[in-house]
């Protein structure tokens, strides 16, 4: 999964992406975009490796992109070349700044800033579809892509996010080549000074986020950055310090996760322990896929082993001797922490 960090400059971006990816890139204004790999960490993984001692254990990952804002510029922090970084990601996550940074003149306004970011947002998707309508009226228009474009044009003036139009109502099918960036998940990271990180999202902005069918959090990224580059062990107590429980990063990922709706199935053996995030409300022939597109075309059936139940059992032959192994069929809903092993024949 590929997510973008964007914002206005000295929002705080690289400070961000050093707190989530504990790299340590110069902060400062402007610079080239950054890239940094996580590992979803997840102890059930731990656990299962320790059991089936693999060759490889292969978490979920997380592709940080770190896109420079503007500088110079007018209050608009996004250049074109931003847009075009932003395009490429699977998720943006935009970084509000709501400490006072000395080399601004700005008082902090996260408010007015996420209020800026998505309009301009909803603006560059506006102009798309009005050119492609334009051009529309010239060639021989396929009517379904028309009635499409209609539907998002109403829908941005009305100032909703594409992302608030279901499958239902719009045919993503044909549209994918085009990177509407309000079609995106957004995900809002409120900077904060280190006093209020433990402070709750303000119930204004929780409003506002729920409405554009995006989710945030907060975090205070100067003094979580140098935290992230501690040893594990020395992490916990300086968190609490701060009133924290948990450290930046995992508290992103329940976010991300969560905004996107997703859950992890596993898959063990001696060769590989291996997590898989899909979208909750999968079905086995779907979790499949997401393996290799084999196992999806020739699917026969899927034997899942609920983690907690492997765990009561502690191996595969003791939950087969109970008759606790689940044979399900390709629309079974896979749930969080199923261990799955796919039959298939091609
Ligand atoms: N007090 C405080 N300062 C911060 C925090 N986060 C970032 N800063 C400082 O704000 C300045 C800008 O931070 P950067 O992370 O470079 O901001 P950026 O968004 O990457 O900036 P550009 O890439 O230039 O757009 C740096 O001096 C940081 O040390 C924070 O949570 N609290
Ligand atoms: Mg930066």
């Amino acid at each position: 999964m590929k997510i973008g960090l964007v914002g206005f400059a000295g929002s705080g971006k690289t400070t961000v992406f050093n707190t989530l990816t504990g790299l340590n890139v110069p902060v400062g204004f402007g610079g080239e975009l950054h890239l940094g790999t996580v590992k979803v960490p997840d102890r059930r993984i731990d656990t299962l490796t320790g059991i089936f001692k693999p060759k490889k254990t292969i978490y979920a990952e997380i592709v940080f992109s770190d896109i420079p804002g503007e500088h110079g510029a007018e209050k608009t922090g996004l250049s074109h070349k931003a847009l075009q970084q932003i395009r490429d990601q699977d998720v943006l996550c935009l970084v509000l700044r709501a400490f006072p940074n000395p080399a601004l003149d700005a008082a902090p306004n996260p408010d007015a800033d996420l209020e800026a970011f998505q309009t301009e947002c909803l603006l560059a998707d506006l102009g798309m579809v009005e050119r492609r309508l334009d051009r529309a009226k010239k060639d021989k228009p396929d009517p379904a892509e028309l009635v499409a474009f209609e539907l998002m044009k109403a829908t941005l003036e009305q100032e909703l996010p594409l992302r608030s139009l279901t499958a239902q109502t719009l045919d993503r099918g044909r549209l994918s080549g085009y990177g509407f960036l309000t079609d995106r998940p957004l995900m809002v990271v409120v900077n904060r000074s280190e006093d209020e990180a433990a402070l709750p999202l303000p119930e204004a902005m929780a409003k506002r986020l729920a409405a554009t069918h995006s989710a945030g959090m907060v975090l205070s990224a100067s003094v979580e950055a140098e935290i992230a580059k501690m040893d594990p062990a020395d992490q916990a107590a300086f968190l609490e310090d701060l009133g924290l429980k948990e450290s930046a990063l995992a508290r992103f990922i329940h976010t991300a996760y969560g905004l996107l709706d997703l859950i992890s199935f596993f898959t063990v053996g001696p060769d590989e322990v291996r997590a898989w995030p899909v979208r909750r409300g999968s079905n086995a022939r779907q979790a499949a896929g997401r393996i290799h597109t084999d196992l999806e075309r020739g699917f026969i059936r899927s034997e899942v082993m609920p983690y907690e139940v492997f765990m009561k059992y502690g191996s595969e032959q003791a939950l087969r001797d109970a008759g606790k192994l689940q044979i399900e069929g390709k629309d079974y809903v896979v749930a969080d922490g199923d261990i799955l092993n796919i039959r298939f024949n091609v």
